[in-house]
Formats: structure tokens, C-alpha cells, sequence
């Protein structure tokens, strides 16, 4: 099964774009499908938009009443993926807001299912781009990037920030298993939960891969919703998490030798 995970802020314009391309990927895919999508507060139709998409879709819908933020949005979405998933499933997370072509996922699977625990959606790959970013906002996203390969490097990849991603679903079961409530610890602070995730499964032994991506920002209904000081704040609280020297997370995981796949959590 292809378990796809949505999280909504006032998506109204988009979703009525995306789902339909969403449905016809998944469908041609020629296996199980499901959608789960949170819906966060949303102050707009978003509501509505997914309701009547539900009755046609294997769509659910995870609402919070209130705005809690991606952080805690994308905790309870990898919780129910990872309640609904079985061995050999592929959990695909993705934006909402019509910038992340469905056409990649099929890719996406494939890698996931052939040789990587990850797989990221890259810009940065050969073949990867973007359409539409402003020249500032591609500016801070490369120095993001730069960033995020000197404080976290992981061997092979170059995009850390995108969160069009594919995961093995065992993967994500036994990281829930293993961090519990602190897979997703920064749950405040933005948009930084996108390169918590990253962190914390290469620290369990993930395996990682890229496919070339072009953003399409372009066809971005509004601006974004990414905050970008509180993001760029969970971003260096992340830096000094990871490094402490007393009990930070690298030193505290690595001691602990942990291999995702040696261990025999419940899966
Ligand atoms: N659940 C939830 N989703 C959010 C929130 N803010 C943004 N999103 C969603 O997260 C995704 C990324 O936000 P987006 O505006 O596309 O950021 P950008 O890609 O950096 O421009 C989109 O699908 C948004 O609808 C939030 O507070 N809660
Ligand atoms: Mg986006």
C-alpha cells in the first residue's frame, strides 16, 4: 500500500489542483492507496474542500480545531501511517499547496522499495530545480542547505529541507518505537520538524537516497506559511541539541549503537 500524508493550512485553492492529479498517479500505480490528511485549524473552506473529496477518495481526515503547527500535524500523521502500515508499504509525505507534482511518486516507490530507508525529493539533484522562487528566497534556501550539510551531514545527500519524501514504513515503526513522543521533539519551532525527521532517522541507520525534483512554485496559490525566524531559531536549538557534548543526541544515540535493522521492535 501507498500511504500519502498531507498537511493542510488553508489549502482550499490548492486541493481542488492537486487531488485529482494525486488520484490519478496513485490509480495508475496499480496498487492500494490511502490519503491522510490533516487539516490544521484552517481557517478557510479546507474543511469542506476534503469532505467532498473523501466520498470519491481513500481519503481521511485528521482535523485539529486549532492551529498547532507542522510539527505536531505531521506527528499525528506518521502516527496513524505508521498504525495503518504493513511491511513492504511506502509512506509518501508531501506539500498541499500544489507545488509537488504527484508524477514523482512513482520514483519515489521505486527507490524506496529498492535500495533506501529515505528518499527526498532534491532540487539540488541533477536533472532538480525550481520554478517561480524568488531569487532571495532561493538565496536563504541554499544557505539553509549549506547549513544543514555542515551541522548534519549525511553521505549522498544535498536537499534537506524539501519534505516531498518517500519512507519505508517499517522504518518509521520502529522509529515511533524507539523515540516515542521525541520522534518529533521540536514541535514548536516552524518548519524545523522537517529536518528533525532526517536527523533522527540517519541516527538509526536509515538509508538515503535522492530522485531529481523540480519545485513548482510557480503554480503556488499565496505565499508561504513557513515562518521563516522560528524555523531558523529551531534550526540552531537543533544545532546545539545534536552536538552537546553532554547526552546531545549524536553522542547519546551512538553509544547506544543503534541499527534499525538488527533491533526487533515490534514491527
Ligand atoms: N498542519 C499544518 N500544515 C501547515 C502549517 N503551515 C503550513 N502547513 C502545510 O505545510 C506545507 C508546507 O507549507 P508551505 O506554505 O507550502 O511552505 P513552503 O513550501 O515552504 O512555501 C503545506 O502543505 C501547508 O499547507 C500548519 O501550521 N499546520
Ligand atoms: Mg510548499
Amino acid at each position: 500500500m501507498i500511504i500519502v500524508l498531507l498537511p493542510a493550512y488553508n489549502e482550499e485553492e490548492s486541493l481542488p489542483r492537486l487531488l485529482p492529479k494525486l488520484q490519478h498517479t496513485l490509480t495508475a500505480l496499480g496498487e492500494p492507496y490511502r490519503i491522510v490528511v490533516c487539516n490544521d485549524g484552517s481557517r478557510d473552506g479546507t474543511q469542506e474542500q476534503l469532505e467532498r473529496a473523501s466520498t470519491t477518495l481513500p481519503l481521511e481526515i485528521i482535523r485539529h480545531r486549532i492551529n498547532r503547527g507542522l510539527g505536531e500535524s505531521v506527528r499525528d500523521l506518521f502516527e496513524r501511517a505508521s498504525e495503518l502500515a504493513e511491511p513492504g508499504d511506502v509512506i509518501i509525505r508531501m506539500d498541499c499547496d500544489d507545488t509537488h507534482e504527484p508524477e514523482y511518486i512513482p520514483t519515489i516507490v521505486a527507490r524506496v522499495r529498492a535500495d533506501c530507508d529515505v528518499v527526498i525529493a532534491s532540487r539540488f539533484a541533477p536533472g532538480g530545480g525550481q520554478l517561480g522562487v524568488s531569487a532571495y528566497r532561493a538565496f536563504i534556501s541554499q544557505c539553509a542547505n549549506i547549513f544543514m550539510r555542515l551541522f548534519f551531514p549525511i553521505p549522498g545527500l544535498r536537499e534537506y529541507s524539501c519534505g516531498f519524501r518517500g519512507y519505508r514504513a517499517e522504518i518509521i515503526r520502529h522509529a515511533i518505537a524507539f523515540y516515542g513522543n521525541n520522534f518529533v521533539q521540536l514541535k514548536g519551532l516552524g518548519f524545523t520538524c522537517t529536518l528533525e525527521k532526517l536527523v533522527k532517522l540517519r541516527l538509526i541507520g536509515a538509508r538515503f537516497g535522492e530522485v531529481p525534483f523540480v519545485l513548482r512554485y510557480d503554480q503556488k496559490q499565496g505565499s508561504s506559511k513557513m515562518v521563516g525566524s522560528t524555523t531558523t531559531l529551531g534550526y540552531l536549538v537543533m544545532a546545539v541539541l545534536y552536538h552537546w557534548p553532554w547526552g546531545g543526541w549524536r553522542g547519546a544515540i551512538r553509544r547506544k549503537h543503534v541499527d534499525w535493522r538488527m533491533t526487533n521492535d515490534p514491527i
